[in-house]
């Protein structure tokens, strides 16, 4: 039996070798200041750094400015997601975002401190990468301090990050007019993604993730999907600003945006280097993807095929092979992962008949219906190839085929060059035809 702990690392490495270089924005919620969740975060943070990923860092502040100014309510009819914010409450966040600094850094150097083979020290920079504009009058209510993002240097957040350096922002940034205004949270690490071209924007809230209004947490999200369950308005304010914010990511180009828990220990990294990941992925599209397969993928594909060649599940196929007929294949991808293939195959001696063939799904990703996705990946494939029938060999899949339309058919229906294999390999294997005019 393998240890939990060499099988947990192997499955981190390819996340590990992934996200090395990659820009990753953090935007952490105001509840988790005050909870104490901020040696853990930092823990991990420095983790991240070292691992070589390069962290930009955003905090909020809202709960604080709603305990210690509540005289500074939100209006939604007037500004949805945000509260007016007056002198006084701006003075209050500069003192709050002053003083979080300082425990961001005493949190980091706790991480150094408490390894025994002391790392390099971390730096934390921290300064003024947004410009901002104030958010202004609305329906005659003046916003007063509040504002919005009006640019992101990106380049000189670029420089930092080159420094090796953490990257923190706080949600406060001056106008041109000499002004400072308090952001939105979610706006600004929307925004900072998108200007650095962030591989993920991650939010680090008080929930686990997104739920249903029926309380289900919900692992994977399209934009779609996330734009039909704003609209049920069952969310809290602060998850309606953090769902707004990551649709308008999603649209400018951020592939992921994942919300997760930031009081549970180790959240972030279960999120960033495990298959199953934590608390609710949002995507632009659907989360399994299949496309056309290329020379990168055949290391995958052999991965994959090996155990059910060796089982006689498959014919076998070298990697010279797969290179020569790749081309054929198409890929199941989840988050930059194969998770499963097939190939079609076509005959110069019968061009009006096609072959599905190794079709494989990763055992830990079977029974969601994607083996049922790569058919259909085929069979519309097939069909705009013009192709009039679809044959499959198996042994031991015979009703997998039975159930989805094939009906069984014998040796004499296949076309002349697959009959020459298949006695020649001697393998008996069934043969299901489905007709694709019907
Ligand atoms: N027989 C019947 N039903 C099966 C089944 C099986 N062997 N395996 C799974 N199912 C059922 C499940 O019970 C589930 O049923 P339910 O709960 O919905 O009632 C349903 O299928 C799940 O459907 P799905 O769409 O979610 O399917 P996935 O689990 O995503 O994937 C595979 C189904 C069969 C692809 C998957 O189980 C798998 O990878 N199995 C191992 C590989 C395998 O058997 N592949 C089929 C190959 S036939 C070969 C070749 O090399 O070209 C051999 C050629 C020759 O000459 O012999 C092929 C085509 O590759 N041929």
């Amino acid at each position: 039996m393998t240890d939990p702990f060499v099988n947990a690392f192997r499955e981190a490495a390819p996340y590990i070798h992934y996200l090395r270089g990659k820009t990753l924005v953090v935007g952490i919620a105001s509840h988790l200041l005050d909870s104490g969740s901020l040696n853990a975060l930092s823990a991990d943070f420095h983790l991240l750094a070292a691992l070589g990923i390069r962290l930009v860092l955003v905090h909020g502040c809202d709960t604080q400015i709603a305990r210690f100014c509540p005289q500074n309510q939100r209006n939604h009819a007037i500004y949805p997601q945000r509260r007016i914010i007056d002198d006084n409450a701006l003075q209050f966040a500069k003192h709050f975002c002053g003083a979080i600094q300082f425990d961001f850094q005493a949190a980091l150097s706790l991480g150094v401190a408490r390894s025994p083979q002391r790392p390099p020290r971390l730096r934390l920079i921290h300064g003024n990468f947004l410009s901002a504009k104030p958010l202004g009058v609305h329906g005659g209510v003046d916003m007063q301090w509040a504002g919005q993002v009006r640019k992101v240097d990106a380049a000189a957040i670029e420089d930092a990050l080159a420094m090796q350096a953490i990257v923190l922002i706080s949600p406060i940034a001056a106008s041109l007019g000499g002004q400072s205004h308090v952001l939105s949270m979610p706006e600004v690490a929307a925004e900072l993604a998108i200007a650095l071209q962030a591989e993920k924007l991650v939010f680090l809230t008080q929930e686990n993730g997104i739920r249903h209004a029926n309380g289900q947490l919900l692992a994977n999200l399209t934009a779609q999907e996330t734009h039909h369950l704003l609209s049920e308005k069952h969310f809290s304010i602060s998850e309606q600003a953090i769902l707004t914010s990551a649709l308008h990511a999603l649209q400018q180009g951020i592939s992921r945006v994942q919300i997760l828990s930031g009081s549970q220990n180790g959240g972030l990294l279960r999120e960033l280097f495990t298959r199953h990941g934590a608390g609710t992925s949002i995507a632009q599209d659907s989360f399994m993807n299949v496309r056309p397969a290329h020379e990168r993928d055949i290391a995958d594909i052999i991965t994959l095929i090996k155990p059910l060649e060796e089982r006689g599940i498959l014919l076998p196929r070298s990697p010279e092979y797969l290179a020569a007929h790749i081309h054929e294949f198409f890929a199941l991808e989840h988050d930059r992962q194969i998770y499963g293939c097939v190939a079609m195959k076509t005959f110069s001696d019968s061009p009006n008949d096609a072959e599905l063939a190794c079709l494989v799904v990763s055992p830990d990703a079977r029974d969601g219906g994607f083996g049922e996705l790569l058919l259909e990946k085929v069979l519309q494939h097939a069909r705009q190839m013009g192709k009039q029938r679809l044959f499959a060999l198996s042994t031991h899949t015979a009703d997998w085929f039975l159930e989805r339309g094939f009906q069984a058919a014998s040796a004499a229906d296949l076309p002349a060059q697959r009959l020459a294999e298949y006695q020649s390999n001697g393998r008996q294997s069934k043969i299901f035809i489905l007709n694709l005019n019907t």
